[in-house]
């Protein structure tokens, strides 16, 4: 389709290929809400890239008309931040499952999230591996049997929001895949933020957790309170590691902070007054 003739729809954002995503994954849903965001924000498709690792979750730039990159497992952040640097301009999407970001990719959550890498990077968090059918990840719940943990997982789960807040993302959400209005509004918000905006989405993995996990999470879903004060990382703390029965939805914390775009652009204009010829560096090891 050439440029002109793109409408913006929902439907343009979708690619050829089909889901091969289990029927009654939350990623469908979670999909759907990104193809209303783009759509939404109008954000062009040679604009806009979208990152992933690898994993069920990480299939998703397929199925999105954007630029793309289904990458190496674990390895969305680091990509992704380096297109950023490559060409600001660019509205910068990485995504994947939790396995991804917190197993073998936690130390690039860390760094990207201290960076203020100019990113949005939404986690569908499914409390378990699901393309390798089934073994337990860091945000699998203590006690819960799972393909790795026969009697009961022996480790306390990590809840992301608060890895997020503590590594210091300047925008931290939750949202629920089942909620698909909600999870739209907050990829909007986060992809608007100037900075790393982290969003996690509860997105259940029906095959591997259980084909009535849906029903039992949409009860937990709660909002946050109209007066909410999100700019409070001390706030947003306490709504992290609620306990087994409650998931609260919403931006949880947002402040404004320098980005790593910023940072290079200083140091660039710095390092440009002060250029030596090659001839004068080399002239230093002489
Ligand atoms: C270096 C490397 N180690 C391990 C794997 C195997 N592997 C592929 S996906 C995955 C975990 C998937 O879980 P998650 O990231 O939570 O995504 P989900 O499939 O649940 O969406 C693992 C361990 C791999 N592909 N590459
Ligand atoms: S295995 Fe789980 S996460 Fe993967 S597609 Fe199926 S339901 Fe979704």
């Amino acid at each position: 389709m050439s440029e002109c003739e793109f409408k913006y729809t929902p439907n343009e954002y979708k690619t050829d290929l089909k889901p091969v995503w289990c029927p009654g994954c939350g990623d469908f849903a979670v999909l759907n809400s990104v193809y209303r965001a783009l759509s939404d924000m109008k954000l062009d498709p040679h604009d806009t890239v979208v990152v992933s690792g690898i994993g069920c979750s990480s299939r998703l730039p397929g199925y999105v008309e954007t630029y793309g990159f289904n990458s190496l497992h674990g390895r969305a952040l680091p990509i992704a931040t380096g297109v950023k640097l490559a060409a600001p301009r660019l509205n910068v999407i990485a995504v994947g499952g939790d396995g991804d970001g917190i197993a073998i990719g936690g130390n690039h959550f860390l760094h990207a999230a201290r960076r203020n890498a100019d990113l949005t990077y939404i986690m569908m968090d499914n409390e378990i591996y699901g393309l390798t059918k089934g073994q337990a990840a860091p945000t699998t719940p203590l006690g819960d049997k799972t393909k790795s943990t026969t009697y009961g997982n022996p480790e306390a789960a990590v809840d992301p929001c608060a890895l997020a807040i503590s590594f210091g993302a300047t925008w931290v959400g939750r949202g629920f895949s089942g909620d698909v209005k909600g999870t739209t509004e907050l990829i909007k918000r986060a992809v608007e933020h100037r900075g790393f905006a982290f969003l996690n989405i509860i997105s259940p993995c029906v095959t591997w957790r259980g084909d009535d996990l849906t029903k039992v999470l949409r009860g937990k879903v709660a909002t946050l309170p109209h007066d909410y004060d999100p700019s409070s990382r001390e706030n947003a703390l306490r709504l992290t590691n609620e306990g087994p029965d409650v998931i609260t939805t919403g931006l949880l914390f947002a402040i404004q902070h320098p980005t790593l775009v910023d940072e290079m652009a200083e140091i660039k204009t710095k390092a440009a007054v002060r250029a030596k010829t090659r001839a004068e560096m080399l002239a230093a090891f002489a």
